[in-house]
């Protein structure tokens, strides 16, 4: 592939609202976007979507960009990529690192794409012309403005992040606001072994599943779980890779998966993990990480695959940013998104809002 340069910026935006979870609050998202140019002058956009504290994963902003100043980009041959899926071979010597692989072998597919002159949702094989939204309640936001203002653009599902022993307060708050809204919650790992009878007790609930209840890396207990209750168990953080889908999915830990780029290391992994669960009859649904429409246009590609069946946490650009990096903000309207047909990921990136967001940078070109 020709790769003439690559830009690394950190950037932070400032979020509406604070996104509060048990780990945690976000008041403004910092992401590192990587720009991936041609001689032709084509860019392909990434983004590394760790968190500036490792609360959901390992990796945090601070370790991205040293992986990738330091270790990434001077092992980087440009002549050895013919397709993104060289760039994983390239990097398979590095263990974990996920989102920082994510972050650059998505701006690899967006100028691979642009260069073939296609629109990423088509060279991944995409079968949908939309993708159905799905909303995302923190701790925080669960008033009768924040629902309505959601209802009003049609999200279908709604995912709400609970405390333990407040589950039910939180569900019924919102289903007193709106009985109709198909609701599931996300733990986030915060339960413990001793809690499985108080998750069971949660199936007259009828909730559309409950997301990772237990810690990553314990396959076993969200088995032993999954065994005792009717509501599906989803799994997000447990699943790193294709070996944990595999895994979680032939020892019936899970009956759902969460795919997220960033979080399995990039879009090879997801498509791989989609297939695997597709031919395992395990449906699917893309998840998020309070990302911006970069990343969200990938998402977007991805979940235009046949087996992504569940809306996923996929909102608008407005949903947490007052002004996203596109010039034209992704929008949900009757509760979908159109996945974008213009060629690479088919959004236009307002470069000089990214400068201004931009804090610190580096650039990088072949030797
Ligand atoms: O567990 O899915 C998660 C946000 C940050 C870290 C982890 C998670 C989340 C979300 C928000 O649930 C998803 C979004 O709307 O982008
Ligand atoms: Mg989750």
């Amino acid at each position: 592939m020709d790769i003439q340069r690559i830009v690394l910026r950190r950037i932070s935006l400032p979020l509406r609202s604070p996104f509060q979870t048990h780990q945690g609050e976000l008041h403004e998202r910092s992401v590192i976007i990587v720009e991936v140019s041609d001689h032709q002058g084509l860019k392909g956009y990434g983004e590394v979507s760790a968190f500036s504290t490792p609360f959901y994963t390992a990796e945090t902003i601070e370790t991205a960009w040293h992986m990738l100043r330091d270790i990434i980009l001077p092992h980087l041959n440009t002549r050895d990529i013919q397709h993104p899926a060289d760039f994983v071979r390239m990097t398979s010597f590095i263990q974990g690192n996920q989102m920082v692989k994510a972050g650059l072998e998505g701006a690899i597919w967006d100028l691979y794409a642009k260069q073939n002159k296609v629109s990423l949702a088509e060279l991944i094989g995409g079968t949908r012309a939309y993708v159905k939204a799905g909303a995302v309640l923190s701790l925080s936001d669960c008033t009768k403005n924040d629902i309505n203002r959601l209802k009003q653009s049609g999200y279908e599902r709604y995912k709400l992040k609970v405390e333990k022993g407040k589950e039910r307060d939180k569900i019924n708050q919102v289903q007193t606001i709106d009985p109709d809204l198909a609701i599931m919650i996300d733990a986030n790992g915060m339960y413990r072994e001793e809690d499985i009878d108080h998750l069971t007790a949660l199936d007259d609930l009828g909730l559309l599943m409950i997301e990772q209840p237990f810690e990553p890396g314990d396959f076993y207990l969200h088995r032993q779980a999954q065994q005792q209750m009717s509501t599906p168990i989803c799994l997000d953080e447990s699943i790193m890779s294709l070996h944990d889908a595999r895994q979680a999915i032939e020892l019936g830990s899970c009956q759902i998966v969460n795919i997220k780029i960033s979080r399995v290391g990039g879009m090879t992994a997801a498509l791989n993990i989609h297939d695997y669960c597709q031919n395992n009859g395990v449906p699917v649904w893309c998840g998020g990480m309070v990302e911006t429409g970069i990343a969200k246009a990938h998402n977007l590609a991805l979940a235009s695959l046949p087996n992504f069946t569940i809306p996923g946490d996929l909102s608008s650009s407005d949903r947490y940013f007052y002004k996203d990096v596109l010039k034209e903000p992704i929008e949900v309207i009757d509760g979908k998104i159109r996945v974008p047909t213009e060629n690479g990921i088919g959004v236009n990136v307002d470069d000089s809002y990214l400068e201004k967001a931009t804090s610190q940078s580096y650039v990088w070109q072949p030797g």
